[in-house]
C-alpha cells in the first residue's frame, strides 16, 4: 500500500520521533501512522445531497444512515478492519463501542450527547475499503437557514452549492483527509457568481485543489420530472460545470447516487425483481400514467401492493424503477442480477469510480508524502521547543534533497497553477500537471510509443523550453514554477535515459 515516497517520510518520522519532546514525538509518530494507512477521501457537500448514500455505494454495504438520524450529524470514518465494529470517539477521548443495528447499520441513537462526539470509527471487512479510507461529513450548512432561504427567494436557485459556514467538524475533517469529493446536487450556474464564488471559498478554506479535489453533481434522476431520462439533461451540465470550476476541482461527475447504492449494496431482492416483472408486464398505457409522478405510482391500481411500492420508491426512486421496467419489457427473461448490473451502469457510477482511481488512487503516494511533509513543516515552524524546531527542520530539509523529493515541490507548483494562484499558457499548464501526477514518462510526454532514446530527448528539450521561460517568459511567481519544471525534466530524461 504505502508507495516509495511516503515510504521514506514514514522512516523519517520513525528515526525523528525518539528525538523529540513528548508532544512533538507523539505528533511525529501519528502523522507516521497516517502514511500507512489507505488514502483517506472526505465526501463533503450541503445537507441532504446525497452524501452518505454515496458512501454506501463506494463501501459496497448499507452502513450510514441516510435520510434521518443522529449519524447524520456526526463525522463517521469507515476504514477496512479485521471485524465490523463501530466506536463513539468522544472528545475526550474515551471510545465506546456499540453493535451495528438489525440491518447492519450504524444506529440510528448514539448513546452519546451529541456535543460530546468527536467522530464515529467504523471499521468494515468490506474489501472495498483496504484501499480507500472513507469519511461521511455532515452537511455544510449556513449558520442563519433564513438569510439563506431569502437569498434562495430571491435568487431563484440556491445561492451555493456550500454556505459560507461550514460545520468545524466537517470543515476540519476535510482538511485531514488527503483527497476530497464535493456532492452537490445544484447546477452550479455560469451566471451565478455568488455561487462559484462560494465554492472556492470553501474548496481554498479546506486546501483543496484540482489535484486532489472532484466534485459530484448528485441526484442526477431529480435533473428531470418522473421517470423520464435525466442524463441528457446531466451530461452536458456537468461539463459546463467542469469547466467553470476547473480552478476547484479536476472532474464534475454525474451520479445517481441512490441507484449506485442499492446496486452495490445488494439491495435489490428476487422478490422486488419480481414485483418489477409484474409492473413491466401492464399495458403500455397504465405503465406511463404510473410513472408520471410519485403520487401516482402509489395510487393507480395495480397487482403490486402497496408496501412494496414503498420499497421500491426506496430503492430505486421513479427513474430507477422506470428504467428497471423499460428493460425487463424489452427482455423479460432477464434476471435480477443482470438487471443490477444495469443499473449501476445507469446510475453513472462506475465513472466515478474510476475517476476516483485516476485522479487520487495512483496519485495516492504523493498526496500523502506531500500531506505529511506539509505537517512536518509546519511543525518545524510552530513546535515551542527550538530544539525540536531545529531537529525538525533539518529532517524535512534533507528529505528535500532526495530527487524523489522533487516530486513534490512539481505538485505543489502544479497546485498553485491549477487554483490559477499562478497563471500559465494552458499547452504549459497541461504538461507541467502531467509531470506531477504522473510518473509514465510516455504519458508525460504524449509519446505512447516512443523508446527509451526518444523520451530522453523530448524530456531535454522540454527541461530546456522550461529554462527559457523560466529566464525570459515570464514574472517572478511563474518563474519559481518554471524552475520546478525544469528540474522535473531534466530528471525525467535522467530517469528514462537507457
Ligand atoms: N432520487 C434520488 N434520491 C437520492 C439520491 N441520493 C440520495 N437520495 C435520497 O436523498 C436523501 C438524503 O440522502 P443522504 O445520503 O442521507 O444525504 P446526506 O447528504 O448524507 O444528508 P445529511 O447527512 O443529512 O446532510 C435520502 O432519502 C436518499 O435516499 C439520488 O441519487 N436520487
Ligand atoms: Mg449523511
Amino acid at each position: 500500500m504505502n508507495g516509495p515516497l511516503s515510504a521514506s517520510v514514514a522512516t523519517l518520522c520513525d528515526q525523528i520521533a525518539g528525538r523529540l519532546g513528548q508532544e512533538a514525538g507523539g505528533q511525529v509518530r501519528q502523522i507516521g501512522d497516517r502514511l500507512g494507512e489507505p488514502l483517506r477521501v472526505a465526501i463533503a457537500g450541503r445537507l441532504k445531497a446525497g452524501k452518505s448514500t454515496l458512501v454506501n455505494a463506494l463501501i459496497g454495504r448499507r452502513v450510514a444512515p441516510t435520510a434521518v438520524g443522529e449519524c447524520t450529524r456526526v463525522v463517521t470514518r469507515f476504514r477496512y478492519g479485521p471485524a465490523d465494529r463501530v466506536d463513539v470517539v468522544c472528545r475526550d477521548g474515551e471510545r465506546r463501542s456499540l453493535p451495528l443495528d438489525d440491518d447492519g447499520m450504524i444506529p440510528q441513537r448514539l448513546g452519546v450527547p451529541l456535543g460530546r462526539v468527536a467522530y464515529v470509527d467504523v471499521t468494515l471487512t468490506s474489501e472495498k475499503l483496504r484501499e480507500l479510507t472513507v469519511v461521511d461529513t455532515p452537511g455544510l450548512a449556513s449558520t442563519d437557514t433564513m438569510v439563506s432561504a431569502r437569498a434562495q427567494e430571491a435568487v431563484g436557485v440556491s445561492t451555493a452549492p456550500f454556505d459560507a459556514d461550514i460545520d468545524a467538524d466537517s470543515a476540519s475533517e476535510v482538511a485531514a483527509a488527503e483527497a476530497v469529493v464535493y456532492v452537490f446536487t445544484q447546477a452550479v450556474r455560469a451566471d451565478d457568481v455568488r455561487a462559484l464564488d462560494a465554492f472556492r471559498d470553501a474548496s481554498a478554506r479546506l486546501a483543496s485543489s484540482p489535484i486532489n479535489a472532484l466534485a459530484v453533481f448528485g441526484k442526477a434522476d431529480t435533473l428531470v420530472g418522473g421517470a423520464g431520462d435525466p442524463w441528457p439533461v446531466a451530461g452536458p451540465l456537468a461539463q459546463q460545470q467542469a469547466a467553470l470550476l476547473a480552478r476547484t476541482v479536476s472532474d464534475v461527475v454525474p451520479v445517481i447516487g441512490l441507484l449506485a447504492e442499492t446496486g452495490e449494496a445488494g439491495r435489490l431482492t428476487a422478490a422486488d425483481g419480481a414485483a418489477l416483472r409484474q409492473l413491466a408486464a401492464l399495458p403500455a398505457g397504465e405503465l406511463r400514467l404510473m410513472l408520471a409522478s410519485v403520487d401516482l405510482f402509489r395510487t393507480r391500481p395495480a397487482p403490486v401492493p402497496a408496501e412494496r411500492r414503498e420499497r421500491l420508491l426506496t430503492l430505486l426512486d421513479l427513474y430507477g424503477i422506470g428504467f428497471a421496467v423499460a428493460q425487463l419489457t424489452a427482455e423479460p427473461q432477464l434476471g435480477t442480477g443482470e438487471l443490477v448490473r444495469r443499473l449501476v451502469a445507469a446510475s453513472g457510477f462506475p465513472r466515478l469510480r474510476e475517476t476516483l482511481e485516476q485522479a487520487f488512487r495512483w496519485r495516492a503516494d504523493a498526496i500523502k508524502a506531500g500531506w505529511a511533509l506539509g505537517r512536518l513543516e509546519r511543525m518545524a515552524g510552530h513546535t515551542r521547543d527550538e530544539q525540536d524546531r531545529d531537529t525538525l527542520r533539518d529532517a524535512v530539509e534533507r528529505l528535500l534533497r532526495d530527487p524523489a523529493y522533487h516530486r513534490l515541490r512539481l505538485l505543489d507548483a502544479a497546485q498553485r497553477v491549477a487554483t490559477g494562484a499562478v497563471p500559465l499558457p494552458a499547452g504549459w499548464e497541461a504538461e507541467l500537471t502531467r509531470l506531477a501526477t504522473s510518473d509514465d514518462p510516455r504519458w508525460i510526454l504524449r509519446l505512447p510509443g516512443a523508446g527509451a532514446d526518444e523520451l530522453a530527448a523530448a524530456a531535454r528539450q522540454a527541461a530546456n523550453r522550461w529554462r527559457v521561460y523560466a529566464v525570459a517568459g515570464a514574472g517572478p511567481a511563474q518563474s519559481r514554477v518554471a524552475q520546478v519544471a525544469h528540474r522535473g525534466f531534466h530528471l525525467l530524461a535522467q530517469q528514462v535515459r537507457p
